[in-house]
Order: structure tokens, then sequence, then C-alpha cells
């Protein structure tokens, strides 16, 4: 019993080390009841559904107080937590590209908190900081690059974001000391479907997002070499730079994979940054029968992926990486004295601090590393491939339920997109307006119940000129085939009427 026990019973405020086990033991149990709770399917994602903000601020009492609760009242602050959190490591949550519970990346996680290390410094994280040298040089060999550079970024839109920086570096080094002002006039290139944070990254990096050309993708979400070539010319024309190019494996909604190899062609012609988005479908590396989706890969400058995406390690846990050696640095460094001594009596390469954006580091590798360590080459390559055979089981079983389900596209790779045409609209013009408005409210107002209900999550957008429709994400090993049929019965139980 902890009652009336306070952090001062806790190491490091008391020596006795008997309260602080009791303490951390009752955490762990919590943790491991909510994980035997999500292995049940048939429990909610979200117990009693989503409540509003002002429900939330009536279970939990977020203001900090004067004195400080006891332990008994911090382990009910952890339970209500645990209790009420959106579990997105439930089968049943098919909403996002991030998703489950790895056991693995969640031990890591454990130790990672516990050594509370900074990755600025070899000397503060010696271990982790080889590992993540290691971890990078063998993503880059993935890539078909034989040198390089990389770190691990918090997520993709700031991997993103180094890529923008790092191009327009490489055109202009100049600019890190003299700033924008009189620089020249540039123009980055992107397919429309390329994630929003290139565009944030040319409006942080003060191009201006009027200075992003958008080029359309075809019918099937991929941008064509030819489009790309001629806003290269236009852009030419106009006497304007294009410094860099952006391009996607696995784009957000679609899933669908950009030409890299025709693109990078023709980024060498024109001498072009090329960049290849692949924060989500990066991770078809790691099968042979998928990695051809991103041919060509070994001729692009830069590449984003996130592990915390397919490969189920836990957020977050993104890499940028260069066909650039050292590039980072020239980019990056700072070289401040207090942190970045140059006559440290060790060999400094491994502070790698300076090369980043930040200061401080959170330790991402281990849980890369643990997890991969653990499933091996061939794990990943299988847990690639179920994925892949579970989105097409959903996608077949999906394309059977018409006219009640209506699927956009076939899917390039996990993302599988489709609409619920609910029997009050099986008989007007599918070409009317009417139709279009009223299926556009469709998906949300499903989505809506699923919520409140809490019994299961998938993600809806709207697309270029299509209405709202789901967007089905499997990228849970634990999500079976009986799962993803619930999921289409739930929907047409939510939608029907
Ligand atoms: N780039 C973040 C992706 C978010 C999502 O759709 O899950």
């Amino acid at each position: 019993d902890l009652h009336g026990r306070t952090y001062k019973d806790l190491i490091p405020y008391s020596s006795d080390m008997n309260i602080t086990k009791t303490f951390l033991q009752a955490i762990l149990n919590m943790i491991l009841k909510y994980i035997e709770e999500l292995n049940d399917h048939e429990s909610p994602v979200i117990k009693n559904g989503l409540r509003t903000p002002n429900e939330y601020r009536q279970i939990f009492n977020f203001d900090i107080d004067q004195k400080g609760v006891d332990l008994n009242e911090i382990l009910y602050n952890t339970e209500q937590i645990l209790q009420t959190s959106v579990r997105s490591g439930h089968p049943r949550f098919i909403n996002q590209l991030s998703q489950g519970l790895d056991m693995l990346s969640l031990a890591a996680e454990i130790i990672t908190s516990t050594t509370n290390s900074n990755m600025f410094t070899y000397e503060v994280a010696p271990v982790y900081n080889c590992m993540e040298e290691t971890v990078l040089r063998y993503m880059r060999e993935l890539c078909g690059w034989k040198n390089g550079d990389g770190v691990l970024a918090p997520g993709g839109a700031v991997s993103n974001l180094y890529a923008v920086l790092t191009a327009r570096h490489y055109a202009y080094p100049d600019i890190k000391q003299r700033g924008v002002m009189n620089s020249p006039r540039t123009v980055m290139i992107i397919s429309k479907h390329c994630h929003y944070s290139l565009k944030r990254a040319a409006a942080l990096i003060g191009l201006g997002i009027d200075h992003v050309i958008e080029v359309n993708p075809d019918q099937t979400g991929r941008v064509r070499g030819q489009d790309i070539e001629n806003q290269i010319c236009i852009a030419q024309q106009q006497g304007l730079k294009v410094f860099f190019v952006g391009i996607t494996a696995g784009t957000t909604v679609l899933g669908a994979f950009d030409p890299i190899d025709e693109i990078a062609q023709i980024c060498q012609k024109y001498n072009i940054w090329l960049h290849v988005d692949g924060a989500w479908g990066g991770s078809a590396l790691l099968s042979s029968k998928t990695k051809h989706l991103l041919n060509g890969l070994n001729k692009v400058d830069s590449f984003t992926w996130n592990p915390h995406k397919l490969m189920s390690v836990h957020l977050q846990c993104s890499a940028i990486l260069f066909n650039h050696p050292n590039i980072l640095m020239n980019v990056n460094e700072m070289s401040a004295g207090y942190l970045f001594q140059p006559d440290k009596h060790y060999e400094i390469t491994l502070d790698t601090g300076d090369k980043t954006i930040q200061c401080g580091r959170h330790v991402d590798v281990l849980k890369l590393w643990l997890a991969w360590k653990g499933k091996g080459i061939d794990g990943y390559a299988e847990h690639v491939e179920t994925l892949l055979e579970n989105a097409r089981f959903l996608y077949e079983k999906v394309k059977s339920k018409a006219p009640y389900f209506l699927t956009l596209m076939d899917p390039p790779f996990i993302n599988v997109c489709f609409w619920y045409i609910p029997p009050s609209l099986q008989n007007i013009d599918s070409t009317s307006l009417e139709y279009y408005n009223r299926l556009d409210k469709i998906a949300p107002k499903i989505k809506e119940r699923m919520m409140t209900s809490g019994v299961m999550m998938v993600g809806y957008q709207r697309l270029d000129h299509y209405p709202n429709f789901f967007r089905a994400i499997v990228s849970n090993p634990a999500t079976t085939k009986h799962d993803i049929e619930i999921m289409i019965e739930q929907i047409h139980m939510f939608g029907k009427d």
C-alpha cells in the first residue's frame, strides 16, 4: 500500500529501494494488464468511446497543485491513463500508418528511458551512437549506396525538412552564412501527393510555399517523369533554379510509388537533388518481393524512411539518409565549444549532435536495433509480406461487398481505399452533385459512430476530386483476417441507415 507515501519515499530522495520497487512493480503490472487486454480482439479500441475534452478534464485533475499528490494517486492516474487512452496497439486500430505494440520495441523504450541518455555526444551515449552508426549504414546499404550520411530524426516531417535544408545547402553553401537576402530565385518541384511537410519545409527555410511547384500525379497516384521534366524546363525558361525534386515511395493516402529510376535519370540530366520520401514505403526494401518498388533508389540524393510506420517500431523512429558522406556536418555544424570541444580525448566523429538541427536528441535507435536484432532480416521480410497479404485480403473482401463497398483503385501497396455506399444512395445517379455531396458525408458519419462506440478506428479523407473515402491501413501484425472481416461488417452496420 502506497497510501501516504510520496516521491520523497522513492529513489533518489530515499535510499531505501523497497518503496521504489513496490511502486515500479505496480506500474509494470498495469502495463502488463493493458497488454493482456489488447490481446482480446473483442475488447474496444477506446473504452467507452472517445469523450469530449471537458469529460477528460473531469476524469483527470490536469492542474498542477501546490502540494504533490501521494503515490497511490499517481498509480490511480496511471491506471486512468491506460484505461482512457486510444489503444493504437489494438488489432482493430486501422486508422494510422503507425500502429501496433511491439514487445521488443517496448522493452527497448523502457531501457532507453532508464538510461535516459542524450545522443548529442559520444561521451554521454557511446553505445547508442555506435549502434546508430551501424543501423544507418545498414539502411543505406539497403538503398544501394556505398557511402553517405544520416541521422534519426523526430519524425518523417523533420526528416523531410533535413532533406530540403541539405539540398539547398548543396546548391548554395553560402546561404548558411549570408542568409536568404539576395539569394537566387529558386524553386522546388514535388508531386502533388507528396507529404505536406515538404511544403512546410519550404516555408521554414524561407523559400515560401509559392516557390513549390506541384505536379499532378496520374490516375494511379504516380507522378510521371515527363511531367517533372516539363516543369524543370518551364522553371528554367523563367530563370528559376530548381534545387530540389521530391517524390514519394508509398504516398500517405494511396500508397503509390513514384517511378524513382525514371525521375532519378531526369534529375541527373539536370543536376538536381532528388529526394524520395519513403517514410511509409521505405520498408518495402525489407522484402525481396517488394523491394523492386524502389528501383532506382541507388541514384537518389536523400531518402526518408520511418521504421515507426511499417516496421512497427514505436514512435518516434525516422531516418533521414543521404547519399553524400559528411554532408550533415557541413550543413548544420555550429561548433558550440561547451559541448563539442575540439580537444576531447576521444575520436569525436560520433559526437553526432553538431550535425543535427537539434541540440539534445532522444535515443531512437535502441527500439529499432532491438526489434531488428530480434526479428532478423528474415523476420522483417516475413512481417512485410504478411502485411501485404492482409492488405490483399482486405481489398478482395471489400470488392466482394459491392454494391455497398466501392474500391478506389487496385492498391499499389498496403493502403486500401474505398467508399461505403449506403442503401439510401444506391438508386441515386452516381454522377450527380447530390450523390457527391451525400457520399462525402458518409465516411465522417461512420467514423463518428465508430469512435463514439469505441469498437474500432479507420481513417478517412478527401483526395483531389474524390469525396471522403476510407483509407484502411493494416500495419499491425496482430490484426487478423477475422478482424478485417469484422471491420467491414461494422462499417456496414454503422453506415446502412
Ligand atoms: N506522415 C504521417 C502519416 C499520418 C498517417 O496517415 O498515419
